[in-house]
């Protein structure tokens, strides 16, 4: 059955791969499953066939003959659970593993999202000067958390898992800011992850449609 995902028409990124279709890509890839992107605008996001697909009009979604999922979370779950190669067959391993994608979704992505929201959208407001120096502490300070659990280790928990595919994701968002050179095991991490043939070739495919491109309405 074909796989489809929808992916911005153009990333405001301009191809930095930090759009969520990217983790989407790189799952597939991972496993080795062939797929189609739909590339969407922002308006057509919004508009009713579109939010039939995705309640909240966002990209990406995944369509698989009748199944249709939303939340980059959700999908690369359920590509890591149909396909081999993301989840370990040991069942504790792999509730670890899927422990660590809950953790890049839930507790590590959310102050990274405040900072990026802070440095790109909010800059010009009275208050940013004062309030950002607590936005970069709240993302060092879980970074100084990660990367003390992380220590020396190639990978959070034995070889490579969708837990480290979903933490890549979200720390690749925070190399804008700097804030990651601090803690070189993490860069050396994130590092490890790109050097990935599968999140090459992901990244490779997303460039192709946005490297310099500027977002349309
Ligand atoms: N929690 C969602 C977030 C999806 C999301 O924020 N997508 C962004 C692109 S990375 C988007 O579509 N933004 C446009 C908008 O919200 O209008 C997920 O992980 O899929």
């Amino acid at each position: 059955m074909t796989i489809t995902i929808t992916a911005f028409e153009r990333s405001p990124d301009g191809g930095k791969g930090l759009a969520r279709d990217t983790r989407v890509r790189w799952a597939l890839e991972e496993v080795g499953q062939p797929y189609e992107v739909r590339p969407v605008s922002f308006r057509a996001m919004k508009e009713p066939a579109y939010l039939a697909l995705h309640p909240f009009g966002q990209i990406p979604t995944y369509q698989e003959g009748e199944l249709v999922l939303f939340e980059s979370g959700a999908i690369v779950f359920h590509i890591a659970e149909r396909h081999i190669g993301l989840l370990p067959a040991d069942a504790d391993a792999r509730a670890r593993a899927i422990a660590w994608m809950f953790a890049a979704l839930n507790t590590v992505e959310p102050p990274i999202l405040e900072l990026v929201t802070a440095r790109m959208l909010e800059r010009d407001r009275p208050w940013s000067a004062q309030r950002m120096p607590l936005v970069e502490e709240r993302v060092r300070h879980r970074l100084g958390q990660l990367s003390r659990r992380l220590g020396d280790a190639d990978w959070l928990d034995g070889a490579f898992s969708a837990g480290d595919l979903m933490m890549a994701s979200v720390l690749l968002r925070s190399r804008p800011s700097g804030l990651l050179e601090a803690f070189p095991n993490l860069a050396a991490y994130l590092a490890r992850a790109e050097a990935r043939p599968a999140y090459k070739r992901a990244f490779d495919a997303q460039w192709a449609v946005n490297a310099g491109m500027p977002p349309t309405g």
